[in-house]
């Protein structure tokens, strides 16, 4: 079987339980469409736990994008110069990651010993940016946040990293006729006109499966071969930054 879960945001508790309850067995594929780090308190602890699993398969999100950018010259930087060197793009970088929840993600990255963090470094370069698949008779795309400045005709490989991890993509409007889009990044409850805000949202060939889990949502998964849904429900309140 083949799952698809998204924005996990450092909640170690509902990732683990979502893990139990699909009963995700060694011969199924459990794609994570992105943002698993920042925000939440265990971010890390997350990444460990994905990176022990070969049946999980990771895609990039934006949140990734701007920890793997950071933390590679904060690592470089801490043990080479002094971070007084940091140049002002670098600076730039590190200020909009900390005000997108960056900061549980440096804490978790600083606990680890140096081989701790290349692991953690590594295993970030291989996040993919989408994936292409069949299940259950149709054909799917997965990726965090959708094609930006969108052709139908225009390959996948062809978009940028920025292309296809920040943008927000218009729920209302079908972009492939021939497949469903399976993203991340926008909260079903930030969707214009969508009646149910804690629940993947499934119309107009669309698949958006963040269902908020960090602050106050929960964690939503979906098997694509059946289309059964899954859903963990907050039971503590996480201690949320952003
Ligand atoms: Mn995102």
């Amino acid at each position: 079987m083949t799952y698809c879960m998204s924005d996990i945001h450092g909640d170690y508790e509902m990732y683990r339980r979502m893990l139990e309850k699909i009963r995700l067995r060694d011969e199924d594929a459990l794609y994570i469409l992105g943002d698993v780090v920042d925000r939440g308190p265990e971010p890390i602890a997350v990444l460990q736990d994905m990176m022990a699993r070969p049946n999980v398969r990771p895609l990039l999100g934006n949140h990734e994008y701007m920890a793997a950018r950071c933390l590679r010259f904060l690592t470089k930087q801490i043990t080479e110069e002094s971070v007084a060197e940091l140049s002002a793009d670098r600076l730039m970088d590190l200020f909009h990651w900390q005000n997108e929840g960056g900061a549980p993600t440096i804490e978790g990255f600083r606990r680890l010993d140096p081989e701790g963090r290349q692991a953690v470094l590594e295993y970030l370069m291989e996040f993919e940016l989408y994936e292409e698949l069949e299940a259950g008779g149709e054909k799917y795309v997965l990726v965090h946040a959708g094609p930006d400045h969108f052709s139908a005709d225009r390959p996948l490989w062809d978009y940028e990293i920025h292309e296809l991890i920040w943008t927000r993509l218009d729920y209302s409007k079908v972009y492939y006729h021939d497949r469903f889009l399976v993203t991340g990044h926008t909260p079903v409850a930030a969707i214009p006109g969508n009646e149910h805000p804690d629940a993947i949202f499934r119309a107009n060939r669309h698949i958006a499966i963040d269902c908020g889990c960090i602050p106050y949502g929960c964690l939503g998964a979906i098997c694509l071969d059946t289309g059964e849904e899954f859903y963990v429900k907050r039971t503590i309140q996480a201690h949320c930054r952003d």
